[in-house]
């Protein structure tokens, strides 16, 4: 592929790196080029398959690891203009960690509910930064058809506390199971969804929060603490909404077993298996830096940003 990465007249301002830091999020408006996004749909059209377990059932197509190793991928994080914006917008050093493909059929799929990313940042501590680009690829219509996100500022309501409450969880439920307690993938679900989706709460977060519209070549950066969800794709012209996330990780992130231990419980306890060793295969000890991990031996340069 060739130079056009992100489109040349792309540029932050001091208004969004306000902004961005603000609530947690910033619209990227035509950052990336017709022929990156095009790329993105044949890599996510290619290998997004349909979920084989509970986890991710709301999509018709859900895959983690596309394009972790991706040529053209790897070069958008060697193109100095896409680096120069992520270092304003985020202040780090990042390096890119893994991608998503995410697949929403009309009328049908509900995608995710409200929720932050523990499991796409499980392999590094709470308090590392952790950031997405999500790319949706066809043409997202919020008061139309649909099919995008809605976000709430972290200013207003920040999630990092999910990110305790999910460790909370095995301990409290093997301590059931050991009391006689009968405890299935239900009494799974509705304690890691119901914190953000009960019908009280998600209302709230649903009132608070900002849905935009995009055009092919738009994305979203979000950070790790910003609640999200899906937003259902409804009736009109488009049949299914795919988009593409990329993950970014600092350089100084460091492994955190025990985060990796608590994922691992659901996934053998109740088929919640959301079919990437990615977490298990970045670290081995408790505090390595995940960057050093030997997993990246080959790729480690080329996933850098300046
Ligand atoms: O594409 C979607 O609907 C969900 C995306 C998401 O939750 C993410 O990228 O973290
Ligand atoms: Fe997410």
């Amino acid at each position: 592929m060739g130079a056009a990465m992100i489109n040349p007249d792309f540029a932050i301002s001091d208004e969004d790196v306000e902004s961005f830091r603000e609530h947690g999020f910033l619209k990227l408006k035509g950052i990336f080029s017709q022929e990156l996004v095009e790329h993105m749909r044949s890599l996510s059209g290619s290998q997004v398959t349909s979920p084989t377990d509970n986890y991710g059932a709301g999509f018709s197509k859900l895959k983690y690891d596309i394009g972790n190793d991706d040529p053209t991928i790897l070069s958008l994080m060697g193109d100095p203009a896409f680096s120069a914006a992520m270092k304003q917008l985020t202040g780090a050093q990042l390096f890119f960690t893994q991608g998503l493909g995410f697949e929403l059929e009309k009328n049908k799929s509900t995608g995710f509910p409200w929720h932050v990313g523990t499991q796409s940042f499980g392999f590094q501590r709470r308090e590392d930064l952790g950031f997405t680009i999500w790319t949706p690829l066809t043409e997202i219509r919020a008061e139309e058809q649909a099919g995008g996100m809605k976000y709430v500022s972290k200013n207003v309501f920040s999630g990092e506390f999910v990110y305790q409450h999910i460790n909370m969880l095995p301990g409290f439920m093997r301590n059931e199971i050991a009391a006689g307690k009968e405890i299935g993938y239900d009494d799974f679900h509705k304690l890691k969804n119901n914190l953000l989706n009960s019908p009280e709460i998600k209302p709230l977060l649903d009132f608070s929060a900002v849905e935009d519209d995009f055009e092919p070549g738009d994305a979203l950066i979000f950070d790790k603490y910003v609640l999200h969800r899906s937003v259902p794709l409804g009736e009109g012209p488009i049949s299914s909404r795919l988009a593409y996330a990329l993950r970014f990780s600092s350089i100084d992130a460091r492994w955190d077993e025990s985060r990796v231990e608590a994922l691992a419980f659901p996934r053998v306890t109740f088929d919640y298996n959301v079919g990437s060793d990615f977490n298990e295969v970045v670290g081995k000890a408790d505090g390595d830096r995940v960057y050093e991990s030997p997993h990246f031996d080959g790729t480690r340069e080329a996933r850098t940003l300046a």
